[in-house]
């Protein structure tokens, strides 16, 4: 009797339960529901650019697809984005490359100081970079798109007019700008922007150098009276997909995705751009932040030169087509800067 009464659970379980949870694909199941994760405040240009990629996807779906965000690292953290898209704690995640160099190092080339103009332009080689590299460490997950910041510039507490004055001062950066602080004498403190806030308030560190709408959008301005134009580096981000969720998606509407990506990256790209101006706009009326250009400007030019060389001939020694990576992407700036 007992046995009875066990099996006709069973089944019960099996037929209602299991049978109404579904598979995501299946077309009277309703409406695919995606959760989306993000690391910074919903202010900020990676969560603007969420919520607009939500916003057209549940459009061109028509309602198929819904999409859940979660900003602020309330799903996940910066530096665990991609695992966790990977082992499908979020189905989508937003990351920023430059925190994990040694992850991401080919498409962190594009972090390199070689004259990446903007975010609109850094975007669209990013995003060709990848289509044509398939770089390694996205094979577990579907990439939907990648795009940059605009180029970084110091922010600091202090006064940075030249060389001399940037020696010894604790700026933060990661992966290719955080190289670029060491080489021009800074002490670099490594940190995702996400714990930048906290670390000014403290004084664990003096400044930051990044891309300067965060001035506006985490009102560092506020703290930070300096800017010192450097215009270089950019930082890589790229939004990822869990590859079995995305395998279990209706091909119309995995249709819609792959043509948002190269969509995607432009508008970011160029909303980053326009952000970023408002910010320096806002930054001098609002804040009276003072914008110095460093009096020995081809001294810092002249320290970077032999990064690129030196980043070429380590990469070519492991078997890496380093050079040719660094080809495509001047070549790639040319054709986007024009
Ligand atoms: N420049 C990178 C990335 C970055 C630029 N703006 C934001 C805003 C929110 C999160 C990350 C970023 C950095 O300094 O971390």
């Amino acid at each position: 009797m007992k046995r009875q009464i066990l099996l006709l659970a069973a089944i019960f379980f099996a037929v209602f339960v299991i049978g109404s949870i579904g598979t995501p694909g299946e077309a009277n199941a309703g409406p695919v529901k995606l959760s989306y994760a993000n690391f910074p405040p919903p202010v900020t240009f990676p969560c603007v650019q969420m919520e607009r990629w939500k916003d057209e996807v549940e459009k061109r779906t028509n309602g198929k697809v819904v999409i859940n965000t979660f900003p602020g690292s309330t799903l996940l953290g910066p530096k665990d984005m991609m695992d966790g898209v990977i082992a499908g704690t979020a189905d989508i995640g937003n990351l920023c490359q430059a925190y994990q160099p040694g992850r991401f190092v080919l498409s962190n080339a594009t972090a390199l100081p070689l004259g990446i103009p903007n975010a609109r332009v850094g975007s669209m080689v990013l995003w060709d970079l990848y289509r044509k590299y398939n770089f390694e460490p996205f094979n577990k997950v579907k990439v939907l798109t990648m795009f940059t910041t605009a180029p970084s510039n110091i922010m600091s507490k202090v006064p940075i007019r030249n060389l001399n004055d940037i020696q010894g001062v604790s700026l933060r950066a990661s992966g290719g700008a955080a190289q670029i602080l060491k080489v021009w004498g800074a002490n670099q403190i490594g940190m995702p922007m996400s714990a930048t806030p906290e670390a000014l308030q403290k004084g664990t560190v003096q400044g930051l150098f990044s891309s300067l709408e965060v001035m506006k959008d985490f009102k560092f301005a506020e703290l930070c009276k300096y800017v010192t134009m450097t215009q270089t580096p950019i930082y890589p981000f790229a939004v990822v997909m869990n590859m079995e969720k995305w395998n279990s998606l209706p091909k119309d509407v995995q249709k819609v995705m792959e043509d948002l990506g190269t969509e995607q990256a432009e508008w970011t790209g160029t909303y980053m751009d326009k952000i970023a101006l408002e910010s320096i706009a806002w930054s001098k009326a609002n804040q009276g932040v003072e914008f110095i250009e460093p009096s020995d400007k081809a001294q810092w030019d002249k320290k970077l030169e032999p990064i690129v060389d030196a980043w070429i001939a380590k990469k070519e020694k492991e078997g890496v087509p380093a050079k040719e990576i660094v080809a495509d992407i001047r070549a790639l700036i040319k054709k986007y800067a024009e």
